[in-house]
């Protein structure tokens, strides 16, 4: 199964802080839902956590929970026991065929470097913000390449952000 991932990082590589993303971009939000509206999202069980209720499962996608608790169940959630299995299950044929069934792997720190080895694409939004966190973005491979860049951005909340599509 074609898997992409899709992060949003700070200069520095954070990722989240206690289990939540600090900071606020509603640009880049909406730049995920557009991304991933369709596709099977897969996800870690912590990532699962710090979504707000009202929001899971994320709306329009299969949403894909990889634990390794075998007795783990939510409503609107499909339980994977690693990400390959979570992969599979993504391209169960219940799902419509082809390049558009890609699966978005949407984090979190964990799971980010254990599917990078499954990964064709990536998008990447770096935020120009230095606030401290305790989870990172992996670290790419030479074999990563730019394949697109949008370019900086301001945000209506003044943060600067830019959006990069990786290849390889
Ligand atoms: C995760 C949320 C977190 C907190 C509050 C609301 C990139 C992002 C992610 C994950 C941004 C989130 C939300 C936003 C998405 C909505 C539902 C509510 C939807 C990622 N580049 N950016 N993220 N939601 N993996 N990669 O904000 O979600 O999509 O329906």
């Amino acid at each position: 199964m074609n898997a992409g991932l899709i992060w949003a990082q700070t200069l520095d590589g954070v990722i989240g802080a206690d289990n939540a993303i600090p900071w606020r971009l509603r640009e880049d939000m909406a730049h995920f839902k557009a991304t991933t509206l369709g596709h099977p999202v897969v996800m870690g069980r912590k990532t699962w956590d710090s979504l707000p209720p009202r929001f899971r499962p994320l709306f329009g996608r299969r949403n894909i929970v990889v634990t390794r608790d075998p007795q783990w169940v939510a409503e609107g959630a499909e339980r994977a026991g690693s990400i390959a299995q979570a992969l599979e299950l993504a391209g169960d044929p219940l799902e419509p065929a082809g390049p558009a069934a890609a699966a978005w792997v949407i984090g979190g720190g964990e799971i980010y470097r254990a599917a990078l080895g499954y990964a064709t694409t990536l998008s990447v939004t770096e935020v120009d913000s230095t606030v401290k966190g305790d989870i990172y973005a992996p670290t790419l491979g030479p074999t990563w390449k730019v394949a697109e860049d949008q370019g900086w951005q301001s945000s209506a909340s003044g943060l600067r952000y830019r959006i990069r599509k990786y290849t390889r």
